[in-house]
């Protein structure tokens, strides 16, 4: 190849990568990895771009996008380069590093047979899910359950019991236990968190000294203990979905009782399929689990139509005391005095995150609340396009990128001056 050519071709990657990376606003662009080559034509007619994007079922997508971006992208293109005419440009992915990709997957995840010979190889089984459980919380408790019976394998759920939560009207609460003795048992599975320092503080120490972990998760995996093994899934909504994921293609059949605890969790951790993590799949899922015996509106009463006094006093309060920084940062700090005198509980305070998040300018939300004398947690909620899981993992927790949360320790003072340092210091 002459050097004209390899001068044109290194400078059309240079500003080609410039573009796509700056100048292009459509999100389905942050699946491109790099451009791993570009080969223009002797006449310079033509020009074939090479992508290489992060997940194979992102290639048309991406294509599709910069292709019908020709235009836009050869006027900026002509901006920053000197060539006598533009070629015409042919976006394609590249298969070499496509090839790897795969393989690395394969090395990296398991699939649902691989989990259902590490659930068999025991001979029972203890069940965890994240401190402070939510609807997906629990709704993938009991489907892991419910998978590891119906693998012939004993299985029981641990956890703190939450005493008036409104959950306890739609999950079998009786049936979560809370005296652990890790001897007892040969495996451990973690649902719906993927750090066993998210478990509850009691049950973590002990968990750690078990040498055989399985985590079935949708949250971002961002470091790996050892004795764990994984089976992390961050495009999927729910844990929920994750495992009935699992149940599904295992062909096991399900029952009423599970498939509206599995529902319950998908409309927890979607908003009610309102939050960006809603697709196509999700309600190809839900259908799926209708097709059980599911009182939708039942579950809906228990969620969002069975308000108490306390509730709303909560809700007064949020909007009474949260507090603005920088204009687009927001933040409300609840003790369990301010709780006890409201009349509601810990769990109530959830109730309300959308109600800041929601705000027009607001791009994140911190709901503070105090779980246990001196201690706080931090929920954090954010609107798409802000990612708050990073501040949350700065601070020992973790979670999604608009939804997160982490711990913080000190008295009601404190945590004010913790939170607004905290939102002083984003950066935009
Ligand atoms: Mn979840």
């Amino acid at each position: 190849m002459s050097n004209r050519l390899d001068r044109a071709n290194s400078e059309l990657q240079k500003c080609l990568t410039e573009i796509i990376q700056h100048k292009m606003n459509d999100p389905r662009l942050d699946k491109v990895i790099s451009i791993t080559e570009v080969d223009v034509s002797k006449d310079f007619r033509y020009c074939k771009v090479k992508i290489s994007v992060l997940d194979p079922k992102d290639i048309e997508g991406v294509t599709k996008v910069l292709q019908k971006s020709e235009g836009f992208i050869k006027r900026e293109l002509k901006e920053m380069v000197d060539m006598p005419f533009m070629p015409k440009f042919n976006f394609v992915v590249d298969k070499k590093s496509l090839e790897i990709l795969i393989f690395l997957r394969r090395l990296t995840t398991m699939n649902s047979a691989d989990v259902k010979k590490i659930i068999t190889s025991a001979k029972k089984a203890a069940i965890f899910g994240h401190t402070s459980p939510d609807m997906d919380c629990y709704g993938s408790l009991f489907a892991a359950k419910y998978l590891c019976e119906k693998l012939g394998v004993e299985a029981h759920i641990f956890g703190i019991n939450t005493e008036h939560s409104f959950m306890d009207q739609i999950f079998d609460y009786k049936a979560i236990e809370s005296d652990f003795s890790p001897e007892s048992f040969d495996l451990v599975i973690l649902v719906d968190c993927n750090k066993i320092s998210r478990i509850d503080e009691v049950f973590a120490e002990k968990v750690k000294t078990c040498n055989n972990i399985l985590v079935l998760d949708h949250h971002s995996l961002q470091s790996k203990e050892e004795n764990v093994q994984y089976f992390v899934d961050e495009n999927i909504c729910s844990a929920s979905m994750l495992i009935g994921n699992i149940i599904r293609e295992l062909k096991i059949p399900l029952n009423d009782t599970v498939a509206a605890y599995m529902f319950t969790g998908v409309v927890g951790d979607t908003g009610r399929f309102c939050h960006t993590n809603t697709d196509s799949s999700v309600f190809e899922f839900a259908s799926y689990l209708l097709k059980y015996n599911v009182d939708i509106q039942t579950i809906y009463d228990h969620i969002y139509r069975s308000k108490s006094m306390g509730q709303i006093k909560i809700q007064k309060f949020m909007l009474n005391h949260f507090k603005v920084v920088k204009d687009h940062y927001c933040y409300v700090v609840i003790s369990l005095k301010d709780l006890n005198r409201l009349g509601g509980y810990t769990e109530d305070v959830k109730m309300f995150f959308d109600d800041l998040r929601d705000v027009k300018d607001f791009y994140m939300a911190f709901f503070c609340y105090e779980v246990e004398k001196g201690k706080y947690l931090v929920s954090c909620r954010s609107r798409a396009g802000h990612d708050v899981c990073v501040i949350a993992t700065k601070f020992g927790g973790g979670g999604h990128k608009c939804a997160s949360g982490f711990t913080l320790y000190g008295n009601k003072g404190a945590i004010k001056k913790q939170i607004r340092k905290i939102c002083e210091e984003i950066e935009e």
